[in-house]
């Protein structure tokens, strides 16, 4: 077992049973010149986010922990887009519409895809997610209680959107979730912090908040490839 220190209190798991689960590294959230800042956000607060998890995700990999992606998107036909999301803010390029790089949200588009930093590796499942939990009408549930994953740490943006919202999903479903700080970011600041604030408040409601630098100095402790949780490569 591993700890690291964690607000409210120090979290504890085992590489074996703890997946790393990245939200939505996607490049219209995260690069300049995609859907995100086509709606007049500065993609620079997203930006701060890819080093840390980059050193967490090769220390994920190291350790041989289960790593898996998440994608928010919709099938090309549409058909999985609720209206009222595709009505939502009345914009005038929206979802499914042609945007900066590509159909935006759409599978296949180059916008929807991973930047390329965090690029998943061949085997690391990529969850294609409709919704902004992660666990909505996705297979991720049971890809984790395949595999015995007991524990989370969650990175990826934004904070109080789709992180937030996978969090407390993965809570009612029994996972503990441990949210490294600078692995998660927002379009807004106050967003950021009390985004964060909710999940560590009263005793750790939906989990634990922490840093990667933590993580990353534990899972180097680990045995490397020890982790059951990982995918047996064939
Ligand atoms: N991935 C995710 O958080 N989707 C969003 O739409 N986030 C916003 O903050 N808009």
């Amino acid at each position: 077992m591993l700890s690291v220190k964690a607000e409210p209190y120090s979290f504890a798991f085992d590489p074996a049973s703890c997946a790393l689960v990245i939200i939505d590294m996607q490049r219209d959230f995260v690069d300049p010149g995609g859907f995100g800042e086509a709606l007049g956000n500065d993609v620079s607060l997203l930006r701060k986010a890819i080093d840390p998890i980059k050193r967490l995700l090769a220390a994920a990999r190291k350790a041989g922990m289960l790593v898996i992606h998440t994608r928010e998107g919709h099938r090309p036909d549409l058909a999985d887009l609720p209206p009222a999301k595709k009505a939502r803010g009345k914009l005038k390029a929206g979802i499914g519409d042609k945007g900066p790089m590509g159909r935006i949200l759409v599978r296949g588009e180059y916008g929807h895809d991973i930047i390329d930093a965090l690029k998943p590796k061949p085997g690391e499942p990529v969850v294609d997610k409709p919704g902004k939990g992660a666990f909505f009408a996705t297979d991720l549930d049971s890809m984790l209680k395949n595999r015995g994953i007991k524990q989370l740490i969650v990175c990826g943006v934004t904070t109080e959107v789709c992180v937030n919202t996978t969090v407390r999903e993965a809570n009612d479903r029994g996972f503990d979730c441990l949210v490294p700080e600078d692995c998660v970011a927002s379009y807004f600041p106050a967003f950021q912090k009390a985004a964060l604030e909710m999940i560590k408040a009263q005793g750790g409601i939906f989990g634990w908040v922490g840093d990667s630098a933590k993580v990353v100095a534990a899972l180097a402790k680990a045995k490397p490839g020890s982790s059951k949780g990982a995918l047996k490569k064939k």
